[in-house]
């Protein structure tokens, strides 16, 4: 941890989730410098993208960002993560043979690609809509895709979750694809983020609910 110098971040937002979860369950403690994403009357715009120095560290004006003390600033929560797995190698989560770690990443961009991305989509054009739609293309029209696209996903590792021959996703113990599963339906099913996923729409998918519960409880 000696090269850390901080992690900027916006505690409790779902890419923030990643990172912390991660570095509290192999107990890593870094320094997080917490800033606001959300607009605020003196800065509607949102702390994240209010100064040039901010805006350096967090060019799409989104959290979470890795700083090292050498100056180097790494965002992306895969990039983040990847770090921390490679400069510390035991323990790391997402390692083993080399068909272990494939397919920990095979399920890893499963849930990011198909679960994880267009559940945020689908909130971005629902409640978050007014938040993004001065900064790139957002479209409350396009709630449905992303709400549709989100219940695809469920429904296509639902089945593939009942074949799977491990405790968690790719093996017997969690993995970075499992954390961002976590972090992927909390926020889903999170009422104050809005209308992605319902406690009672979620209890249509045993698997993935029975699976959440137990990395829930695992990440505790
Ligand atoms: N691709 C980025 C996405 C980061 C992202 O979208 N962060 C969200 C929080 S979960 C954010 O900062 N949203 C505020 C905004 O973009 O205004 C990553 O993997 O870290």
């Amino acid at each position: 941890m000696d090269s850390v110098a901080c992690i900027t971040t916006h505690l409790g937002l779902p890419n923030s989730v990643i990172v912390e979860k991660y570095l509290s369950f192999r107990k890593m403690e870094v320094l997080y410098d917490q800033v606001s994403v959300l607009p605020t009357p003196e800065h509607p715009e949102g702390l994240v993208r209010a100064s040039e120095d901010i805006r350096k560290k967090c060019p799409f004006g989104a959290i979470p960002a890795l700083q090292l003390k050498d100056g180097t600033v790494v965002t992306e929560t895969s990039a983040i993560v990847a770090f921390f797995e490679s400069a510390h190698p035991q323990g790391a989560l997402d390692g083993g043979s080399s068909v272990e770690q494939a397919l920990k990443k095979m399920w890893h961009d499963r849930i990011d690609l198909s679960l994880f991305q267009p559940m945020l989509d689908a909130f971005r054009c629902s409640n978050g809509v007014d938040m993004f739609k001065n900064r790139f293309p957002c479209h409350a029209a396009a709630f449905e895709t992303f709400k549709g696209r989100v219940f695809y996903a469920l429904g296509k590792l639902e089945g593939l979750l009942a074949e799977r021959k491990t405790k968690f996703t790719a093996a017997e113990t969690i993995c970075t694809a499992d954390i961002r599963l976590y972090a992927g339906l909390e926020f889903g099913l999170n009422k104050a983020f809005g209308p992605v996923l319902t406690e009672e729409e979620f209890s249509a998918f045993p698997n993935m609910k029975a699976l959440y519960d137990l990395i829930a409880a695992e990440l505790r």
